[in-house]
Formats: C-alpha cells, sequence, structure tokens
C-alpha cells in the first residue's frame, strides 16, 4: 500500500484506491472445484436435477447430523424456508420480530399478512430484548421470531419461558449461525423450528439455499409437504403448498461446501484474530467479538463507531473505504421499520426502538473470508487507524469540498 502519510493521500481527495480490485462483503467461500464438478457430472448423467434429489437428501441427512437435529429440511432459500416454517407453524396475525435484522426476516411474515410488530434489541448482544417483548403481546399475537444476529444466539431460555407463559410459537432465523453454538449445543434445534441460509454471501454456501430444522416430527412432514406444493404423494395434495425445493446443483454446492467448512472456520477466525488486533485501542471504536467458549463462523466483522466519542461519523468512513475500494456494509442500516412497508404502516416504530435506531447509525461490516490476500486486513486496519488519526482535519476538509 502507498502510504498514506497525509489525508489527501487518501482516494477520496485523489482518486488513486489502496486496493486496484475491490474487496467485498459477502465475497463467497468457494470450496474443492474438482469434487464440485465431479458431483455436477453425476447429477448430470443421473439426469435428476431437482425435486428431493439424492444430493439434497445426502444434505439433509449430513446437516441434521452436524446439528444433532432430527430434522432438516434443505429449501430454495432462507427466506422462503422463513415463510414455510411460520405457515406451518400456523402463524397469523401478529408476530414480535427485531427490526434489526435483513429485511427478509420481516417480510417472510408480510408476505403472508402477518403482521411484524418491531421489537428493540439488547445493545450488547444485539439480539431481540426478552424484557422489552411482553409489552408488545396482544390478544392476536402468534409468535416470537429471534434472530441470531452475526451468528450470537439469542438469549433462547427467556424467549422460551415468555413463549410458554403466553402460548406463542419461538422461531428462529439461524440465518447468520450456521455451525454455532450456545452453551455446546449446536444453534438449529432450539424453539419450535430455526431457519438456515446458505446464500452465496453466507460462509457456508449453496448459491442459493436454507434450509429449516426441528425436533417437532409432524412440523417437519408439513414442512417437506408445504415445500412441494403441498404433496403428500404422487397424486394427492393435502393443502395449499409452494415450490420451495432446494436444486441438486445448489445441494452439490453445499456437500462441497460442507467438505471445506473447518478450514472456511479456521479462515475466519484467523481474519478475525486480525482485525481485533489492528483496530484495538481505537477510541469511540468497538468491534463485535465472539465467545470463545462456543462454536462460532466468526464470518461477520462488524465495528461500532460511536459518533459521540469521535469526529469520524460512520458515514465518512464508509466513504473513505468505498474510495479505496473497501466495500463495507452499513448492515442493518436502515433497519427495517425504516423500510417500506413497514414505514408507512408504523410511522412511529422508532419511538419503541430507541437502542436499534442509535445502532443502525453505528455499524460497519468489513469484508472477510477466504478471498481475502494476505496483507489486506492490515492495510484495511491501517487505513481505518488512520481516518481516525486524522479525523478533524478530515471533517474539515470534507466539509470545505
Ligand atoms: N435473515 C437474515 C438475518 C439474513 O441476513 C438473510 C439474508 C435472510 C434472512 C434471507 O436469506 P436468503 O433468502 O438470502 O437465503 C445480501 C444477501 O442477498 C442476503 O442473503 C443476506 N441475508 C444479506 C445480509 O446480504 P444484499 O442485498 O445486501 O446483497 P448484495 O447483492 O448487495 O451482495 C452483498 C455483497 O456480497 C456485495 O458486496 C457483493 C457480494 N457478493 C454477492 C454475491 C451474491 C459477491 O461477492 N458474490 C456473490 O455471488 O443481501
Amino acid at each position: 500500500m502507498k502510504k498514506k502519510s497525509s489525508i489527501q493521500d487518501l482516494a477520496i481527495f485523489n482518486g488513486t484506491p489502496i486496493f486496484s480490485e475491490a474487496l467485498h462483503v459477502g465475497r463467497p467461500n468457494i470450496g474443492n472445484r474438482d469434487k464440485f464438478f465431479a458431483r455436477i457430472n453425476d447429477l448430470l448423467d443421473r439426469r435428476w436435477l431437482t425435486n428431493d434429489g439424492p444430493f439434497v437428501r445426502e444434505l439433509e441427512q449430513k446437516l441434521a447430523n452436524y446439528l444433532d437435529v432430527k430434522h432438516c429440511i434443505a429449501i430454495c432459500n432462507a427466506t422462503v424456508a422463513l415463510e414455510i416454517a411460520a405457515r406451518a407453524l400456523g402463524l397469523h396475525g401478529e408476530v414480535i420480530v427485531p427490526s434489526f435484522t435483513f429485511v427478509a426476516s420481516a417480510h417472510a411474515l408480510q408476505w403472508q399478512k402477518i403482521t411484524p410488530v418491531f421489537c428493540d434489541i439488547n445493545p450488547m448482544t444485539h439480539n431481540i430484548d426478552p424484557a422489552k417483548i411482553e409489552s408488545l403481546i396482544t390478544p392476536h399475537t402468534t409468535g416470537i421470531l429471534g434472530v441470531h444476529v452475526w451468528g450470537r444466539a439469542c438469549e433462547v431460555d427467556a424467549l422460551s419461558a415468555i413463549a410458554k407463559k403466553h402460548n406463542l410459537k419461538l422461531m428462529f432465523d439461524a440465518a447468520h449461525a450456521f455451525a454455532c453454538s450456545l452453551n455446546g449445543q449446536m444453534l438449529g434445534r432450539f424453539g419450535d423450528a430455526e431457519v438456515f441460509s446458505f446464500h452465496a454471501t453466507k460462509f457456508f454456501n449453496s448459491f442459493e439455499g436454507g434450509a429449516v430444522t426441528t425436533n417437532n416430527d409432524a412440523l417437519a412432514q408439513k414442512i417437506r409437504e408445504m415445500r412441494n406444493f403441498g404433496f403428500a404423494g404422487l397424486d394427492t395434495v393435502v393443502e395449499v403448498g409452494t415450490n420451495g425445493k432446494m436444486s441438486e446443483v445448489s445441494a452439490a454446492m453445499a456437500l462441497t461446501s460442507l467438505e471445506s467448512l473447518d478450514e472456511f472456520i479456521a479462515v475466519n477466525q484467523q481474519n478475525y484474530l486480525a482485525f481485533k488486533r489492528g483496530l484495538a485501542d481505537i477510541p469511540g471504536t468497538c468491534m463485535v467479538s465472539y465467545d470463545e467458549e462456543e462454536k462460532n463462523n466468526y464470518q461477520y466483522i462488524v465495528v461500532e463507531i460511536d459518533e459521540q466519542s469521535t469526529s469520524v461519523h460512520r458515514d465518512l468512513l464508509v466513504r473513505i473505504l468505498h474510495a479505496e475500494n473497501i466495500l463495507a456494509r452499513r448492515y442493518f442500516f436502515p433497519g427495517t421499520h425504516q423500510m417500506e412497508p413497514y414505514r408507512s404502516y408504523f410511522p412511529n416504530a422508532g419511538l419503541v426502538l430507541p437502542v436499534t435506531e442509535k445502532l443502525t447509525q453505528r455499524v460497519l461490516q468489513l469484508p472477510t473470508g477466504t478471498a481475502l490476500k494476505q496483507g489486506d486486513i492490515e492495510k484495511i486496519c491501517e487505513l481505518i487507524r488512520f481516518s481516525f488519526a486524522h479525523a478533524e482535519e478530515l471533517q474539515y476538509q470534507i466539509e470545505r469540498r
């Protein structure tokens, strides 16, 4: 990296980025290509391309074993998986969900005319705050949808107790949380059902894909039927269903990813530790950290920037990083309640979401994964440190432009 010794050396001023090729958040990890291509040959030879094929079945079995859960039903993506699981659980009316999540969590409900009722989060965990749930329960509430944000588990015991007390269903959006644990048990076995995403941007991917996991036999059966138009036999349709099937190509990719899972996690962990070292002690910043007692996928390098104690606002830092070709993201900005249709439906939702409102202004996600090259993280950290060291000067220059 050409040393940035004055702020005029920043690409935001002189147009010359540190990285000639963009570094993306969510760059996919790719497993062994030969094994993947061999699987593609197999499925072509078999002429079995989708509809509960052998790769899908193998994947479901392997994932259920890995997660130590009775049933794993592979689905075409996590959004459809959330929709199917919510429907199979009989959710209707209102469901309590955090706003600090990807918009798909709420959309999966709204798509079925279920009203998402947004709940605030715990500022330490970024997950739904159990203490704020009960005041949101009404006679129309039928469920709670927790999200294990950044792969860090929700307070499952507290949520289960509330669900039990009020006779509500409890579901988890575990899109971020494949290969993560709570008290040593893999996520995937909690609540009535959990939903994973294997989208390309997730550390373990099947191009597009997802799964519902559950220990409930009847629910699993229902989800399998709903995934396949409601078919319960060759000519028998027992209820309304959709097309939520995973293709064999996706399952082939997932099986190949699974073989490299340990490597992906190890690389993510090394990256996470390198970012921790590189960003340590920058006043006004703090990195989301993972509990080393648990299993983690270390996929999310999330920095919180406290606008009170530094003059580098998160959005200015994003501009600086983007100019240098480091395509940091503001997940989850501006919060689901600020997106349509929720913004119009609930214009005052922000009043009861103070922690969410604050966090969406502060978070920043940095690139990680196997696509990063040696030295990239050090360059990113050096740039961030440099930006903070020259905060006031930078602010002054930007305002003058
Ligand atoms: N619940 C939660 C908590 C979630 O985070 C998500 C998905 C879901 C539910 C729903 O899961 P799925 O139905 O998708 O299975 C991306 C992903 O599309 C989405 O899956 C993910 N969360 C979300 C957090 O991120 P966008 O709109 O931000 O994607 P996009 O196109 O801007 O790409 C993100 C970054 O990844 C870019 O920097 C480019 C890079 N990228 C992306 C793809 C697809 C690549 O480098 N290669 C690629 O192939 O939503």
